[in-house]
């Protein structure tokens, strides 16, 4: 089964390109600055948010991929500084298998290597002319607007699976749609191209937070390479939980929200697990995060063929099997 590993292979030093190009845009005087910028950027991730940019450009334009790397890199270091941020609120010990920022340089510090990456990234975006920038700062609107639905939906056992849908897709689904948006923009790709390119992101993205969300619950922590259950320890209500509610009877209902109520027992994660299995939960879920794959898919069907189109299309299946290989 291929594996997001295999993907970046197939991007023939893409990924390398693209972090040569964030530690050049972090640069600074202040060198304190600058070791807790590289610190965060060195731990990693999937560079997905950079990589969706490229190949979106590389599609829209004969121009070389070298054009859209800032551009790329300005999205990547929105994402950090989002997640910085995010860790502070959380008080998170660990990302991407390091201890976190606020953990080793502490809350004040990391706050301010947030604000330095989100100032560094539009002038990034700036590069590109005022409709690009402010694709990009559209997006990062949606995640504020996003992680506040989600703030003050904690612990409301009642939410919607339409509440739901709608942070998701402003927490994540739209800034991967910017993402796409962008590079059409930069590459003065034609509205039809854009459109299907934008929508094949949105789509994309949806099913990889719905997966995500899936695996916060059945995933290995081990070879996650973070911790699972953090959604419920945090209050956060996902699809699993809505939908595990919502097959369940009344008694089971009233037991389940006490004990999410009464929290951090380990028991109550295996209790829980098993629940959400035996109600057809996480199929549930599944069969969604499934639905969106097959609507990113789709939105590529009219778009020709290339190399670069048929990585964007093993991305939308490698997100969905992420949960066998992860789980
Ligand atoms: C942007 C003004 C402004 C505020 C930020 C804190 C905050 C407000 C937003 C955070 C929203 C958030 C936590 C979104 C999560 C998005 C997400 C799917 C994170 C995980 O992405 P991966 O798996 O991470 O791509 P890696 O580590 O691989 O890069």
């Amino acid at each position: 089964m291929r594996d997001f590993l295999d993907w970046q292979i197939g991007l023939h030093g893409k990924v390398d390109e693209v972090n040569q190009r964030l530690l050049l845009a972090i640069q600074t005087d202040q060198e304190e600055l600058y070791r807790m910028a590289k610190y965060t950027i060195e731990a990693g991730g999937k560079r997905f948010r950079p990589l969706l940019t490229i190949l979106a450009y590389e599609i829209s334009s004969d121009a070389p991929y070298s054009k859209i790397l800032d551009l790329a890199a300005g999205y990547e270091l929105i994402h950090t500084a989002s997640l910085i941020h995010d860790d502070i609120i959380d008080n998170a010990a660990t990302r991407r298998g390091r201890p976190t920022l606020n953990n080793v340089d502490g809350v004040a510090n990391a706050i301010v290597v947030g604000d330095y990456l989100f100032a560094k990234a539009y002038e990034l975006g700036s590069r590109y002319g005022t409709r690009v920038s402010k694709i990009m700062a559209d997006a990062s609107s949606r995640l504020a607007e996003g992680q506040t639905l989600e703030a003050f939906s904690l612990g409301n056992l009642e939410l919607s699976e339409e509440t739901y849908m709608e942070i998701i897709s402003n927490k994540t689904a739209r800034f991967f749609e910017a993402c796409a948006m962008g590079a059409t923009e930069a590459a003065k790709a034609g509205k039809d191209l854009s459109l299907a390119l934008s929508n094949f992101a949105y789509n994309l993205g949806m099913a990889f937070q719905v997966t995500d969300d899936i695996l916060d619950i059945v995933g290995d922590a081990g070879k996650l390479g973070k911790p699972t259950f953090t959604d419920i320890r945090h209050s956060a209500i996902t699809l699993p939980l809505i939908d595990t509610l919502r097959k369940s009877g009344a008694d089971t209902r009233k037991e389940l929200k006490e004990k999410l109520l009464r929290g951090d027992d380990e028991s109550v994660d295996i209790d829980l697990k098993n629940l959400m299995v035996e109600t057809g939960a996480i199929d549930y879920s599944f069969t969604v995060a499934k639905k969106f794959s097959e609507k990113a898919l789709d939105s590529l069907k009219n778009t020709g063929k290339s190399p670069d189109l048929n990585l964007l299309m093993e991305l939308a299946m490698i997100v969905i099997e992420r949960i066998e290989e992860l789980s």
